[in-house]
């Protein structure tokens, strides 16, 4: 039953996609312009819509290609201004800012297919003492793909680079079909936790169940357990999960068309999640104010950024400001105050990729800004802040779609393109003339 359940799944993931289409919302679930009903705990006004923004007539950076790949995902710098980049596929590469690339060996097994692969890759914060680096992937197993957190390690002046020691810290369970990863990986700010995007695998309502660590974003020890403090501290979750198809947002509905089943959850505990009902987290970054911030992959126009706290509810797939792929309505945020309204949303989608926060010297107006990739919107957006108050300030037409977008530690915006011979930007300062 299970796997009739996930073949269905798979079905139902194709039609999901994954906020890349560029079809604009034929949407019942327009938000309502004025005040948000009263009792909303935190959110002052209604979010503003954002999907309308068009690019600017001109760029003022100057864009140069360093190199290329095959299908990159994530890009990281070592502290000495290497990158580590991650293809989907399954490879990572050392590179250095003038784009000689070395192949890094000892990669794991990845599931390369849809939105799996290898996903993100992050360094560690005391690098220069523990050379740690921790990868995000599709690990295959029976049963289906898990979200697999890993950590290694890698010598900066090994002429071969390598993971070594390569170990698995925290995997999504139970495994399954179904795209939606998330997988960006964050530090806190004084490196003593990681932060995780576990996507919702385009499952849906265990967005919003505690036991199941999908459609979450998780606060773990360096080691992959959960963090001391975290909102759940010290509860224990269910031993078996109900799972409902992704057509079905009740159990109730799931049980008239059969399509529930209940299956064991060995060592899943709620003490991990920081925060739920999150679709597919694309992006995760401190701002320098030490707050924690997400793009997140919405429905059919429903892509948002949201302010991150502890123990909040981000509303997914109880409410959204986009609508279902086959267009059956999903109810306003409006309705639930009760749930933490996106801090702006885009509806048409953007299908944003990677989040950075500019602290860098070359673009002295972008410091404290946020930067997004679009994905179907080929586009690099910029986000200006004032407090927790977040506005899109600018757009740019980079005419390809953009995976990932990093502050560079040399004061540029590096930007990965996506797909096949797909581009490292590096973008500076437009020079007069
Ligand atoms: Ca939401």
């Amino acid at each position: 039953m299970l796997r009739n359940l996930l073949a269905f799944t798979t079905i139902s993931a194709a039609l999901a996609g994954c906020g890349g289409t560029t079809t604009p919302a034929s949407n019942q679930q327009q938000p309502n312009a004025a005040a948000p009903s009263s009792g909303a705990p935190t959110t002052a006004a209604a979010p503003v819509n954002y999907g309308d923004a068009k690019p600017a007539a001109t760029k003022p950076f100057d864009t140069a290609t360093v190199t290329t790949f095959d299908q990159p995902w994530a890009l990281a710098f070592l502290p000495d201004r290497r990158m580590l980049v991650t293809e989907k596929p399954g490879q990572i590469w050392l590179v250095t800012t003038d784009g000689k690339k070395t192949k890094v060996s000892g990669v794991p097994k990845v599931h390369d297919e849809g939105q799996g692969g290898l996903l993100d890759v992050a360094v560690s914060p005391r690098f220069a003492s523990d050379h740690a680096v921790y990868i995000s992937y599709s690990e295959p197993g029976t049963g289906g793909d898990s979200l697999a957190l890993a950590r290694a390690t890698i010598d900066p002046a090994a002429a071969a680079p390598a993971l070594a020691g390569l170990k698995v810290i925290w995997r999504q369970l139970p495994r399954g079909q179904g795209g939606q990863f998330g997988a960006y990986i964050a530090f806190a700010p004084d490196g003593q936790h990681l932060f995780l995007a576990a996507g919702d695998r385009q499952r849906m309502t265990p967005a919003q169940d505690p036991d199941q660590p999908v459609g979450k974003i998780l606060r773990l020890t360096l080691d992959g357990k959960p963090a001391p403090g975290n909102p759940a501290e010290g509860k224990v979750g269910a031993t078996t999960l109900s799972l409902i198809d992704p057509p079905e947002n009740t159990v109730a509905a799931a049980k008239a068309k059969g399509r529930q089943v209940t299956v064991p959850a060995p060592n899943l505990t709620p003490a991990e999640t920081w925060s739920s009902g999150h679709r597919n987290p694309y992006g995760l970054a401190f701002d320098a104010q030490g707050r924690l911030w997400s793009v997140e992959m919405g429905p059919k126009g429903g892509d948002e950024l949201n302010l991150i706290e502890p123990g909040r509810n981000y509303g997914w797939p109880l409410v959204s400001y986009g609508s279902n792929y086959d267009d059956v309505p999903i109810p306003s945020p409006t309705t639930r105050p009760d749930l933490a309204e996106p801090a702006l949303y885009w509806n048409p989608v953007i299908a944003p990729a990677g989040l950075t926060f500019y602290d860098g010297t070359l673009f002295p107006d972008w410091r404290g800004s946020a930067f997004v990739g679009g994905l179907a919107a080929t586009a690099l957006v910029r986000i200006a802040f004032d407090g927790t108050k977040a506005r899109e300030a600018e757009r740019w037409d980079m005419g390809n779609r953009i995976r990932a977008v990093v502050s560079g530690p040399d004061g540029a915006l590096w930007l990965l393109e996506d797909g096949a011979d797909a581009k490292l930007l590096r973008l500076t300062p437009k020079k007069a003339g």
